[in-house]
């Protein structure tokens, strides 16, 4: 019995080959990764083993047997908690985690109500290797004949798993060149170096980008501000300043897409508020979305600085105490009381710390709503009550005011109250397209509610209003019950296509009455800023930004999503496919072509901008351009 006390080499193995058919599993199963050849397949299947063989092979160094057990059984735990973990994500986002991400543990609390909808009672299937590992160190280990281990059993053990790895990143260099170098798809990434190498990668990414910053300095800043001045488009004469000290009141409008408008549910309009206030409106059909992981906070990132959001986690999170030249800065120095109003939690997205660096004056959170069960639903406050209340707290701010409004009914997972459902559900097998309808309709009714209390309260004249979607609401984990509504499959041109949101801008005095337009031009919330400041009478020529203004008549039809996906007058690039948007199929990579090396600079700028905290080194960008 006295060998049995010692290290041995059975158990660990068993552990890996439990979690490598497990991950293999998970994987056909979970997730939604596209295999076109048997090359990749093969990739598939091998890529978990490298790191589980490493991790458990630790276990190999372990003087006694107790010890060794009790590092197998946690690991193994761990690394399925990790899976898991990326299962539910995915269910949700159809995405996979970054460690930015998973520290935004304030963040969890908030994300109860989504997440708990995408855990169901039978995910204990995904710890049953785990549990089978407890039983047969329990009841069966006594009766496995083992052998101690040995140095040479171990140094042979390791030479096995570093040959997988290379072999493993030897095939997956031949399928997809660069793939390390070129982060722009995790889904990539995970297909070819599997999910837990992929961790490890991400981890190795994060410290990078922490060094970035120690070691910038800013003579990068001269390259960027080249290109930004070659680029600059300048504005109409007639539309600069057109809102000068006016409010501005800007709207994001919750997973609001753009294929709602204008459309119905069985005959019911699913937006009739917003159709209407377009024809007295600037509103703009061809505006992308051009958020990454982070969401709500990414597009409100895009709004205030003119810079892409990360590829990876949420910028908010990641770089707050960066220095930027934000919209709400700016508009804070012309002598503008500038804010937030968004009745939810303060630290979700880490805004309270994120809305300091872009110079807001005040957060307007839930401690400052009046906030019950009766007026809350899903998230937290309904849209009619928080733009009530909304209106009564703009009353008692300095004029002229910025305040940048959040709503919240509109989000996954699509709830609502009896009495607040104007429309009846769509009917479809995704509950959560079903759902949107009803409550995009619901917080159509609280924005013409709050135009009435804004004229009511005197406040509208003196304002110009801005409404946009902040991202998709409908995820491609819908595509089928998508396709049914539309009409047509959703296919990866499809999909880019309904990265559309609405941008409405209405200015009282100047589009009301009828006199407003639909503009097609190609853009997305990176114009925001220039466009607003503009209006505003507020001045961008010397500003780091990737936006135009909307209203120049040199405006570019251009928008770069920040998974490389672009957009340009007559070609939509996605999924390495160069698609006709005449023809809506692919068409020749040559078209595409040009417009490649503007997105993958502009992508990158903004990354070595925000990585390298640039914009600190803005104060002497005279002098560095000397
Ligand atoms: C939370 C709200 C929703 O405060 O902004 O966040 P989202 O999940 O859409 O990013
Ligand atoms: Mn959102």
């Amino acid at each position: 019995m006295k060998r049995l006390k010692k290290a041995n080499i059975v158990l660990p193995v068993v552990a890996v080959l439990l979690l490598w058919i497990k991950t293999y599993i998970v994987y056909k199963t979970s997730f939604n990764i596209k295999i076109e050849n048997f090359m990749q397949e093969l990739i598939l299947f091998i890529n978990p083993l490298s790191f589980l063989l490493f991790i458990f092979g630790l276990s190999l160094f372990f003087k006694s047997r107790k010890n060794q057990n009790r590092y197998i059984l946690i690991t193994s735990l761990l690394v399925s908690f990790i899976l898991y973990a990326n299962v539910v994500f995915y269910r949700f986002f159809t995405d996979f985690l970054t460690l930015p991400v998973l520290f935004q543990t304030s963040n969890f609390g908030d994300l109860g109500d989504s997440a708990a909808s995408e855990i169901k009672w039978l995910d204990f299937v995904y710890f049953i290797d785990v549990i089978l590992l407890f039983l047969l160190i329990k009841f069966k280990q006594k009766d496995i004949e083992m052998k101690p281990i040995n140095k040479v059993t171990r140094r042979a053990y390791f030479l096995v798993s570093a040959a997988i790895l290379f072999l493993n990143i030897g095939l997956a260099e031949t399928e997809r060149p660069q793939l390390l170098t070129r982060t722009f798809d995790r889904e990539m990434l995970v297909k070819n170096i599997g999910t837990y190498n992929y961790h490890l990668y991400d981890i190795f990414l994060q410290s990078k980008s922490s060094a970035q910053r120690a070691m910038a300095d800013g003579s990068e800043l001269i390259d960027i501000d080249n290109y930004i001045k070659a680029n600059y488009v300048k504005p109409d004469k007639d539309m600069f300043g057109i809102a000068e000290n006016k409010n501005l009141i800007v709207v994001s409008l919750e997973s609001l897409q753009n294929f709602v408008i204008h459309n119905d549910v069985y005959g019911q309009e699913v937006t009739p508020f917003l159709n209407e206030l377009i024809n007295d409106s600037y509103y703009f059909d061809q505006f992308y979305h051009q958020t990454g992981q982070g969401k709500t906070s990414d597009s409100e990132f895009l709004l205030e600085n003119s810079l892409y959001p990360l590829g990876r986690g949420a910028v908010f999170f990641t770089h707050s105490g960066n220095e930027y030249d934000a919209m709400a800065k700016k508009l804070s120095e012309k002598g503008y009381f500038t804010s937030t109003m968004h009745a939810n939690n303060k630290s979700f997205w880490n805004r309270d710390i994120m809305y300091q660096s872009l110079g807001y004056n005040y957060f307007y959170s839930a401690s400052d709503y009046e906030i019950t069960p009766e007026n809350s639903v899903g998230w937290g406050m309904k849209d009619i009550p928080f733009f009530e209340q909304s209106v009564d707290l703009m009353k008692t701010m300095k004029k002229p005011f910025y305040t940048k409004m959040i709503t919240l009914t509109n989000h996954h997972p699509f709830k609502l109250d009896d009495e607040d459902k104007f429309i009846s559900e769509y009917d479809s097998k995704s509950g959560t397209l079903n759902r949107y309808f009803t409550t995009v309709r619901y917080m159509d009714e609280a924005v013409k509610e709050f135009f009435q209390k804004l004229k009511d309260e005197g406040i509208y004249e003196n304002s110009i209003i801005v409404m946009y979607g902040d991202h998709y609401g409908i995820s491609e984990n819908h595509n089928e019950a998508m396709s049914q509504y539309l009409g047509k499959e959703v296919t990866p041109f499809v999909s880019a296509q309904l990265q559309r949101v609405p941008l409405i801008i209405h200015i009282p005095g100047v589009t009301d009455n009828g006199k407003g337009k639909t503009i097609s031009k190609v853009a997305g919330q990176i114009d925001l800023k220039p466009t607003l400041l503009h209006l505003l009478g507020v001045n961008t020529k010397n500003d780091i930004q990737f936006g135009e203004d909307l209203f120049s008549p040199d405006h570019h039809d251009f928008a770069v999503f920040r998974d490389g996906t672009f957009i340009t007058k007559d070609y939509v690039y996605t999924d390495s496919t160069c698609y006709s948007k005449e023809s809506e199929q692919p068409v020749e990579d040559s078209f595409c072509e040009p417009y490649k090396e503007k997105t993958k600079t502009e992508l990158d700028y903004s990354d070595k901008i925000i990585n390298g905290d640039l914009l600190r080194f803005y104060e002497n960008r005279e002098e560095l351009s000397q």
